[in-house]
């Protein structure tokens, strides 16, 4: 090799390298950085599916803010398959948009799909529930505390049964953040006396929820004293399944999550004694990070979305000014 070209060859060397480092705000800021706008923003959402009223409300957020600010949306829906959104992503990285927005359905298995968005430069902020892939390789959690909402259901479950009793779960789709999450915080606050006689999924949708809680009841009768159901939409299935067996309501105590309309009027009617919000609006504060971050500013690790928990005796009152 000459001299010169083995100069050109280290420096070529150089280059891939300082590339292959990747990562870190700095890399990732846009061509208009400090400037930028909303205007000049391509945003993505690969949305996981649209299982629940919960999502739909948490699509409107992203699609309305996004014609509200300028925002340019790619938007996609991968009816509740990881694949999918796998594909919509590295579609969107092939656009080279400036940020993506993932709301992982399941926690697992986002290593290569996050390495390629670090890889060509575009920093991904996760969306609502958790993935279980390395801080480093995205730049932000925006969500809810699951755990903190499974810990909640649970403190309700205890006054609901101060005697104890045998409850049964009806839990979110198999591996998602939200459903591990609730999980988790159920068990860690539910008192000794009450017993999860068992457990199984209803996918987070209406359809599924209701057979589940069929099964249940076939299975124990009237040995149920609760339910921790893991979203409204399933709630809604499972007073179906309650209504067709003679069931009243109260006779099996239910806590729900979400805080959804549907939720409100399962209270309204006597059927669910506790529902614990989980927020869907994130579009605005998402929007924000993902500017900051085209702008090369430093943006939180962890933005946790500030909850609460509804009851009927106020359910009437706020069902009107509910938004979702
Ligand atoms: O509770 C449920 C939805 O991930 C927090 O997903 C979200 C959950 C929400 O389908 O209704």
């Amino acid at each position: 090799m000459s001299r010169i070209k083995s100069i050109a060859f280290l420096l070529l060397v150089a280059t891939l390298a300082l590339a292959a480092c990747g990562g870190g705000a700095a890399d990732e800021e846009a061509d208009c950085a400090p400037n930028c706008e909303y205007t000049d923003m391509v945003f993505c959402y690969p949305q996981l599916g649209a299982e629940s009223d919960w999502r739909t409300a948490n699509t409107a957020s992203f699609k309305e803010n996004a014609g509200e600010l300028g925002v340019r949306l790619i938007f996609s829906d991968a009816q509740q398959k990881q694949e999918n959104q796998i594909s919509a992503m590295r579609a969107c990285i092939q656009q080279e948009v400036d940020v993506i927005g993932l709301p992982p359905v399941v926690e697992d298995g986002w290593e290569a799909v996050l390495q390629e968005a670090e890889d060509a430069g575009i920093p991904v902020i996760i969306v609502d529930r958790s993935v279980t892939a390395d801080e480093s390789l995205y730049a932000s959690h925006i969500g809810s505390d699951m755990v903190v909402e499974g810990q909640r259901a649970a403190d309700e479950m205890n006054r609901l049964l101060p005697d104890g009793g045998k409850v049964v779960e009806l839990s979110g789709t198999t591996g998602s953040g939200a459903a591990v999450g609730r999980a988790e915080g159920f068990r860690m606050n539910l008192n000794d006396n009450i017993e999860i006689i068992d457990s199984q999924t209803g996918n987070f949708t209406t359809a599924e929820g209701k057979p589940v809680m069929e099964a249940f009841l076939s299975k124990y009768g009237d040995e149920i004293d609760g339910a921790f159901i893991h979203n409204d939409n399933m709630a809604i299935g499972a007073v179906e399944a309650m209504k067709a067996a003679g069931i009243s309501p109260g006779d099996i105590v239910v806590v729900s999550v979400d805080g959804t309309r549907g939720g409100f009027q399962l209270m309204i009617d006597g059927w669910v004694q506790a529902d614990v919000e989980c927020n869907p609006l994130l579009g605005p504060q998402v929007y924000e990070m993902a500017l900051r971050l085209m702008n090369g500013e430093s943006i939180e690790r962890e933005v946790l979305t500030n909850e609460t928990v509804y009851y009927p005796e106020e359910a009437e009152e706020l069902l009107p000014t509910r938004k979702y």
